[in-house]
């Protein structure tokens, strides 16, 4: 931490970085228009040295990774997401659908693998309710009894729990009876209503932060995302971390902040192009020093591909999510690098030695299963 201090001082601080470091140092918060700053003015090297000093004081020089596997139930959905490569209609010959059945066979195959964690999300089915995904996570329980499940985003909470006439809060006490233990962060895009009206039809902002704050309430934990680089401006994405904040402050309940850099390929905003790398990595930073209440950032390696997320290591990424066994088409069919998304336990022991770090494997709820230092 020391040394990180010692580099600030190095850098010749414009006023207003000075401010910004002297609170962040001073363990107090920045302001919207310090973040509003931060993204539109300072200096790449400062926000990374910056983010850095919070992602040490958080989580030493600890990198997280845990041994997972994805189940995507269907790629049918009944939304129009204009950012989505993955969803498709009845229409369409390349869609699917896996039973239970296909869904046991999948899972028993990892029945003597080390993994802890099975996540599943999909397309918004028009046809199942509630009680046909609890019975999903039954059933992969009884085969897999340790997996930690970190299932459905909030929008298919919403929708599988009034399919079943039921308010969102039933529907996720019953998932979490049939053994559901935390939720993933997907759906959230910009929690700015101007934005999400341009990007989908399918149920805004306030009810993404409603289902995560009754998940919480509940004790089922959860993730939250943000997909940038599409239509959104700076002041958006500031307005997006500053509902994530201020629930967090309500509930605690969030672990991970995850930004997902929007993938261009076969979808309807493909003529946006990609923002560069350059841009993430700001993006990671000035999440990490804005987003003080949350205790992990992670860099979805599938989402920006592996170097890009090892070089997120400096930006105040202290969590690079799973070994996925290349199970996940979300970011395959939106172009991304990994193709065939998949990394062994000591690949990603590798990558997180190489970036001089300290490799953690943990379970989803961050408890440390082994230290590789
Ligand atoms: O909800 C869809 C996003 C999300 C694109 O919680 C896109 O641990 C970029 O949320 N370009 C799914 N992003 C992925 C997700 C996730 C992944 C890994 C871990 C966790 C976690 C959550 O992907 C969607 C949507 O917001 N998305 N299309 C696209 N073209």
């Amino acid at each position: 931490m020391q040394q990180t201090l010692d580099l600030l001082n190095f850098i010749k601080l414009k006023p207003e970085e000075k401010q910004i470091a002297d609170k962040v140092i001073e363990n107090k918060r920045i302001s919207d228009e310090e973040a509003l700053f931060l993204y539109q003015h300072a200096r790449t090297n400062f926000l990374a040295v910056l983010a850095n000093y919070v992602r040490e004081k958080l989580n030493k020089d600890y990198v997280f990774f845990n041994i997972n596997i994805h189940i995507e139930p269907t790629n049918y959905c009944v939304y129009n997401c204009k950012y989505c490569s993955y969803a498709r209609k009845f229409k369409d010959k390349d869609g699917w659908v896996y039973s239970l059945e296909d869904i046991e066979k999948m899972v028993s195959k990892y029945k003597d693998s080390k993994i802890t964690e099975v996540h599943i999300t999909g397309g918004v089915h028009p046809h199942y309710d509630v009680y046909y995904y609890a019975k999903m996570i039954r059933r992969i329980k009884q085969i897999l009894p340790h997996v930690h499940i970190k299932a459905f985003t909030a929008i298919e909470i919403d929708f599988m729990s009034k399919k079943a006439r039921m308010t969102p809060e039933e529907g996720l006490k019953l998932l979490k009876e049939y053994g559901l233990d935390s939720m993933p962060g997907g759906g959230a895009e910009i929690l700015v209503d101007s934005i999400q009206k341009q990007l989908h039809d399918k149920p805004g902002p306030d009810v993404w932060l409603r289902i995560h704050k009754a998940a919480h309430k509940l004790g089922i934990p959860s993730n939250a995302t943000m997909l940038y680089g599409h239509i959104e401006n700076y002041e958006h994405r500031v307005q997006h971390l500053r509902k994530l904040r201020d629930l967090q402050d309500q509930t605690h309940g969030f672990n991970a902040f995850i930004p997902l850099k929007y993938r261009s390929k076969n979808n309807k905003l493909s003529y946006l192009g990609e923002v560069s790398v350059i841009e993430d990595m700001r993006n990671y930073a000035v999440s990490r020093i804005y987003l003080d209440n949350f205790p992990h950032l992670k860099a979805y390696w599938v989402n920006i591909g592996k170097k890009n997320a090892q070089m997120a290591l400096s930006f105040g990424v202290d969590d690079l999510d799973g070994t996925i066994d290349d199970t996940t088409k979300i970011y395959t069919m939106a172009g991304a690098e990994e193709q065939h998304p998949r990394m062994t336990a000591s690949e990603m022991r590798q990558l997180i030695k190489a970036a001089k770090r300290i490799p953690v494997q943990r379970d989803s709820l961050y408890n440390i299963i082994k230290i590789y230092d």
